[in-house]
């Protein structure tokens, strides 16, 4: 509906600023050597690889903490860089698909997406809401903060101020989440923001909860949507290789399903696969995210089990 031909824009952002630990910037490199490109060939698609990002470039020299914000200034200049890629895969009518690198980039995926689908609905899988403030945020790591940015409601911090609000509460649901800091609970409540917890998954089963999602923030299946997907929202028997795994996570299926449902409305614009981290655990863990990460992407560009 949105996309002009079957052309997807493949952007690897090799990116850890918006956390402690390394390895994560090695995610989309090591997703593209799995033969991701040649598997969306084979769907059909007409593949335009940007390449791997240059952002280590874009590191300042002199990058102090402002407040608890981590690497703030590197943080913003990536994703400011990240937000006008995505932005032209999108206004060209191709499907923008990030290769993530940390969940901060969703910074700039998202405020791509919406510079072009003012309207869009944003789809965040995770186990993490992401949606601290700087002055919620105790670890100080924008990876968990990404979405209140989004929102607007991270107040006024030095070098964001090309980040204009572009999301509203009620463009926004979650599915998967299962460890949310007590500040996140009391904003998701604040806004009424939707969101089906494990619990909701459980409870009605993945079939329910995605036609409850799509209902809320896609109503008539014809709303744009940017799907942002953290790896972490799957169970970490599933997703080994990231690195904040909780427990009690989505199913191998379960992942997919959300994709395949997402898929089907003829609605998606643009996808983030986050947080593949190729250093942690063992090669067959790390084997296993990496395919992971590239069949939930061949799910959301089409590919179906019949
Ligand atoms: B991810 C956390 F405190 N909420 O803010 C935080 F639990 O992109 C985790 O979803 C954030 O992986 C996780 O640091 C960010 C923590
Ligand atoms: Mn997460
Ligand atoms: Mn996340
Ligand atoms: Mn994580």
């Amino acid at each position: 509906k949105y996309l002009k031909g079957q052309t997807v824009g493949v952007i690897g952002c090799p990116f850890s600023g918006g956390q402690p630990r390394g390895g994560v910037d090695l995610g989309p490199l090591r997703i593209i050597e799995y033969g991701l490109l040649d598997q969306l060939v084979d769907l059909g698609w007409s593949v335009e690889f940007d390449g791997h990002r240059k952002l280590d470039k874009l590191r300042p020299t002199y990058d102090p903490d402002i407040g608890k914000l981590k690497q703030p200034r590197f943080v913003s200049k990536v994703c400011r860089e990240v937000s006008k890629t995505v932005e032209s895969y999108v206004r060209k009518g191709q499907l923008a698909l990030t290769l993530g690198g940390d969940h901060s980039l969703a910074m700039g995926t998202v405020s791509g997406t919406f510079a072009v689908h003012p309207d869009a609905a944003l789809i965040w899988v995770d186990a993490h809401a992401d949606i601290n403030t700087p002055d919620t945020t105790v670890s100080g790591n924008i990876h968990g903060c990404p979405v209140s940015f989004l929102l607007g409601i991270a107040g006024k911090i030095e070098g964001f101020s090309w980040l204009k609000p572009c999301l509203k509460p009620e463009q926004l649901v979650y599915i998967g989440l299962r460890d949310v800091d007590p500040p996140e609970k009391k904003i998701l409540r604040q806004y009424g923001i939707k969101a089906f917890s494990m619990h909701e998954v459980d409870k009605y089963g993945i079939g329910k909860v995605m036609e409850m999602a799509l209902d809320h923030v896609c109503p008539g299946r014809d709303t744009p949507i940017h799907l942002s997907f953290d790896v972490d929202g799957l169970d970490p028997t599933v997703a080994p290789s990231t690195g904040t795994p909780v427990r009690g996570g989505l199913t191998f299926r379960e992942g997919h399903y959300i994709c395949e449902a997402i898929s089907e409305t003829g609605c998606l614009v643009a996808v983030d696969i986050m947080e593949v981290n190729p250093t942690l655990q063992d090669e067959v863990s790390i084997e296993e995210t990496v395919t992971v990460g590239c069949s939930l992407i061949r799910s959301c560009l089409g590919e179906t089990l019949l």
